[in-house]
């Protein structure tokens, strides 16, 4: 009983929200258009529109207390720190000429109290995941960090937020790797001096750069700066040469790059530089991927280390995009179904530019990326005149309001045989009594009831669920014809080897991929994808299935295992849980009874827990490797979001 109980509280482990009002009385106390759009009013909003969703009540909230010198001394310099000390009793003019000093930041006699909170802030998050009293977080901070080096202040930032934090969680956590996922439109030189040659941080930002003509405009911020001596590898720069990325753009560095390395890195800990500036309408980034792209960023890193993950704010200037961004991160954390992303039209041509070269000047170091071609000789078009891209519109910072969203009430619902246990935290749906025969001769016992669960979902009453069956490739069939009845689009994933899927529909409205190890038996087409493979599943999962499924935009995701699947456990594990961005998280799974081991795990990760870490990812095999890569190439017209070059881009 005691035991029971214990693993309940255990799993209720839940989201902090770690805010104290003191880090908004601070202010730009002169005239300065450059800092000017640092205010309070960032904090004050953000933090009202959590409360106002009632995101907030819904977090452990962790109050804040001050960092210690020592803890500032583990990346800044002593003569740094005892400057930034003596700002709390500066006059007015004093503080102009402390300023002057460093680029693009403004002091205040609270900015030094409010950046030791800041830096405070990151260390409780750290504090509050790694004792296990919560499993993931958010930390609503000001000043920013990223920007702040050794011995310098810098754009708008002092202390070094999240490079202290990592540190911190290294230093007496015993953490070994933590992944830095800078997704603030701002390269973050600061965090990348601070790790450049160790190789246990892996450092990766995104930024405006647009070669070099945009702050902070420095060299080392350009795709081959790729870390020092033993870090080489462990810095990533992807650099925007245009303005007005969208949706489709984030996602395809996701799923063509960070992904696939940060699986191989295998963080302890995951740490965002999280800031808003790269959603539209900010004016420092001039972006345009909506705020509802955040959900899908943060919960395509929750299935990492164990899912410790912890948000730090950085950057984010419009108040209306910022605060909704932060709301729909920490909805995503709480463990709430992403939005639909609507409107991926694959990535534009210098993104497909700047994906190419990270993947060429990373592919010595990261056995996923092995196989990327190497860079052609720099192309000149593709720099001065993308004529015709849509990126060369005028951005657009008009987006609709993220639609508010009700969870369904059932999180997870279970079809089961009789005399089988409901899993935990799952609930078990009554069986249909006219369905005992079922289909095809009662091999699908309980169709009905699979039937009855999906629309329960199409409803949103429900957000997921499991199914066992008697043989799960006769169930196949049958169900997408009845799921496409529900909805208009199926995404099915067909994991196994043996079974056959016939007559399916043709006319789009199922997208069924079938992973096996068995060269396919059916042609590929648009709408049937067989993915043969002897081990390299999880790579395929991000550079092949995650960018059909987002294209796709399924109202359901039917995920099938058939007995005997060589399917490592924990990859699938992964599978279930990485589907859930999805389809509004509506993910229905199909198991054959009797694999028992598998029902427990896959419950485990409907329900909304991390899956298990996968361990160090081995190099994945030439020929899984060669049939990936041959896969996507053939079918990348079709399906832009494979792309990660521009060459095949004929249209
Ligand atoms: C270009 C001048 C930019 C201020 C940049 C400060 C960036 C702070 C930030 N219009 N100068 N970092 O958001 O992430
Ligand atoms: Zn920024």
């Amino acid at each position: 009983m005691i035991n029971r109980l214990t693993r309940r509280v255990y799993s209720k482990m839940g989201t902090a929200l770690v805010y104290d009002e003191e880090m908004t009385r601070y202010k730009l106390l002169w005239i300065d258009p450059v800092c000017e759009i640092e205010t309070p009013e960032r904090l004050t909003v953000s933090h009202e529109a959590l409360i106002r969703k009632g995101l907030a009540a819904r977090c452990v909230s962790i109050p804040v207390q001050e960092a210690t010198d020592e803890n500032i001394l583990l990346i800044h310099s002593k003569e740094y720190l005892e400057a930034v000390k003596k700002t709390p009793y500066m006059t007015l003019e004093d503080l102009k000429d402390f300023t002057l000093q460093y680029g693009d930041v403004y002091f205040h006699p609270n900015i030094y109290h409010c950046a030791k909170l800041a830096v405070g802030a990151a260390m409780q998050l750290i504090d509050a995941v790694m004792t296990g009293k919560v499993r993931n977080g958010m930390a609503l901070v000001r000043p920013p960090g990223h920007h702040s080096m050794r011995s310098a202040a810098n754009g708008f930032c002092v202390f070094n937020n999240v490079a202290i934090a990592a540190k911190y969680a290294q230093q007496n956590y015993g953490v070994q790797r933590v992944l830095i996922v800078d997704w603030d439109i701002h390269h973050g030189q600061g965090v990348q001096y601070a790790f450049e040659d160790d190789p246990s941080v892996l450092y990766f930002s995104w930024h405006r750069y647009e070669h070099q003509k945009f702050w902070p405009n420095l060299r080392e911020s350009d795709y081959d700066c790729v870390g020092k001596d033993k870090g080489a590898g462990f810095n990533i720069n992807v650099p925007w040469n245009k303005t007005g990325m969208q949706n489709s753009d984030y996602l395809a560095v996701f799923c063509h790059i960070l992904l696939p390395v940060a699986y191989e890195f295998c963080p302890d800990l995951v740490l965002v530089c999280a800031g808003f500036d790269s959603a539209i309408g900010d004016p420092e980034g001039e972006m345009c991927a909506t705020p509802d792209i955040f959900a899908h960023l943060t919960h395509l890193l929750m299935n990492l280390a164990g899912g410790k993950l912890c948000l730090i704010l950085e950057g984010g200037y419009n108040l209306t995009s910022l605060s909704q961004s932060v709301c729909l991160a920490v909805q995503t954390l709480l463990g709430d179904p992403a939005p639909r992303p609507a409107n991926l039209p694959g990535p534009c041509k210098s993104a497909l530019e700047s994906i190419h070269s990270v993947r060429s000047a990373h592919r010595k170091y990261w056995s996923c990326l092995k196989h990327a071609a190497e860079k052609p000789p720099s192309d000149v078009s593709t720099k001065c005149m993308e004529g015709g891209d849509s990126t060369v519109t005028e951005p657009n910072t008009a987006w609709p309001e993220p639609p508010v969203q009700v969870p369904p009430p059932l999180h997870t619902a279970a079809v089961l045989p009789e005399g089988v246990a409901c899993p935990d935290r799952c609930s078990s749906l009554p069986q249909d009594p006219d369905s005992e025969e079922g289909f095809d001769g009662g091999a699908v016992s309980k169709l009905s009831s699979v039937t009855a669960l999906a629309a329960g979902m199409k409803k949103n009453e429900i957000r997921n669920g499991l199914a066992l069956v008697s043989d799960v490739s006769m169930a196949m069939t049958p169900l997408i014809w009845q799921l496409t009845a529900l909805e208009q689009r199926v995404l099915a994933v067909w994991v196994g080897d043996t079974g056959v899927l016939s007559e399916l529909p043709e006319d789009g409205k199922t997208l069924t991929v079938h992973f096996s190890n068995e060269a396919p038996k059916e042609h590929i087409c648009r709408y049937y994808i067989p993915v043969c493979l002897q081990k390299g599943f999880m790579q395929a999962a991000f550079s092949l299935l995650l960018p059909l499924g987002y294209e796709y935009d399924p109202g359901l995701v039917l995920l099938a295992r058939m007995p005997g699947s060589s399917m490592d456990e924990s990859v699938w594990q992964q599978l279930v849980g990485l589907l859930q961005g999805l389809a509004g998280g509506h993910v229905l799974v199909l198991l054959q009874e009797g694999e028992k081991d598998l029902v427990g795990m896959t419950a485990s990760s409907l329900s909304g827990r991390p899956a298990f870490s996968l361990g160090q990812l081995p190099a994945p095999l030439a020929e899984d490797v060669a049939a990936l890569e041959s896969l996507r190439h053939r079918l990348q017209t079709d399906w832009k979001l494979l792309q990660t070059s521009g060459e095949f881009n004929v249209t």
